[in-house]
């Protein structure tokens, strides 16, 4: 399978260092923000992942190969081409044959990701259950990935175009921890709190690390999420971003979209309905979750074998 993928050389010298590699997605930045901000926002996550200390690999398909890592041309291909294709895990083998460019979901990046040998990925916001999904059975495959694919997700909680509380259910029935980083809620990615209690609080990066380290050596096939809120001074009122998702659900509705164009429908209807606030506070939060990434990644590795956490796990 290896000969599927292509390393930047910045991360194929990373990974041949041994260094922390924080996994970027790339729907994000063609089918979640708007131009031109998606590439300002995408070389942005590069240099706050580099600032503290990781490498980045934003991940992509191109010319049939799975891209770990991009260079500044491929990056603007990615964010600016026409008809880059959106992929997640059903998608992969057309993309791939069929040479288009893709841009990897959650799930995509996951599945790339582990293929390189990364365990650290930063996002925005991961897909979930949508609302209504009892009658469309619309339930992103962004779960069922968290549930196979051994890959720490940091991201901002879930946008409440869909169903927190059944996401949450969903994600403790697949056995997919939860981790609140220095929060006790589940966030709600505009907004820091949803209500809704997180499993698990983590303070401590070095924690955060050693849980990882222990669901690795518990040979749990699945991942982890790990909930970042959004910077308070980032943070939207909720009542603007409630009546904007209200306005884009119903929209959507009328307009018949479904499958995989949901999404990014109900994401560009928010940015118009908040006059572009929603695109600034969508900047600011996967920053924040890009640089706690790579300081989970730096802990996993200074992570030594003597510790309390590691060595229960290796009994
Ligand atoms: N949520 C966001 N912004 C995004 C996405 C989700 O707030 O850009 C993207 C991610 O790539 C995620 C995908 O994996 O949408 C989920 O799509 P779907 O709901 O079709 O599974
Ligand atoms: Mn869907």
């Amino acid at each position: 399978m290896q000969n599927l993928l292509t390393f930047s050389p910045e991360v194929a010298a990373a990974r041949a260092d041994g260094r922390p590699i924080v996994a970027l997605e790339s729907t994000l930045i063609a089918h979640g923000l708007p131009r031109p901000r998606n590439l300002e926002t995408a070389r942005a996550l590069e240099a706050v992942v580099r600032e503290a200390g990781a490498v980045p690999a934003t991940i992509a398909i191109m010319h049939g190969r799975i891209r770990i890592g991009l260079d500044a041309d491929q990056l603007e291909e990615i964010a600016t081409a026409d008809g880059v294709m959106k992929v997640s895990r059903r998608d992969l083998p057309a993309c791939i044959v069929q040479q288009r460019p893709g841009a990897t979901t959650v799930a995509g990046t996951m599945i790339a990701a582990h293929m390189a040998g990364i365990r650290v990925f930063a996002t925005g916001g991961i897909g979930g259950v949508h609302r209504g999904a009892e009658r469309d059975f619309d339930v992103s495959a962004d779960l069922e990935e968290l549930a196979q694919t051994p890959i720490a997700v940091v991201c901002a909680g879930a946008k409440s175009i869909l169903d927190l509380p059944k996401t949450l259910e969903v994600l403790e029935t697949k056995g997919v921890p939860v981790c609140g980083w220095r929060t006790d809620e589940f966030p709600a990615f505009y907004c820091r709190s949803s209500g809704l209690a997180v499993p698990f609080r983590c303070d401590d990066v070095t924690q955060m690390a050693r849980g990882l380290e222990v669901q690795r050596r518990l040979g749990f096939p699945g991942g982890s999420l790990i909930v970042n809120p959004i910077p308070a001074a980032a943070a939207l009122p909720e009542e603007l971003i409630e009546a904007a998702i209200h306005d884009a659900l119903e929209v959507a509705a009328r307009a018949g979209i479904g499958g995989k164009d949901v999404t990014p429908f109900l994401l560009a209807r928010i940015v118009e309905r908040t006059d572009g606030r929603s695109v600034d506070a969508n900047v600011a939060l996967v920053m924040s979750n890009a640089r706690l990434a790579a300081e989970l990644a730096i802990a996993l590795r200074d992570l030594r074998d003597d510790e309390p956490g590691a060595q229960i796990a290796a009994k």
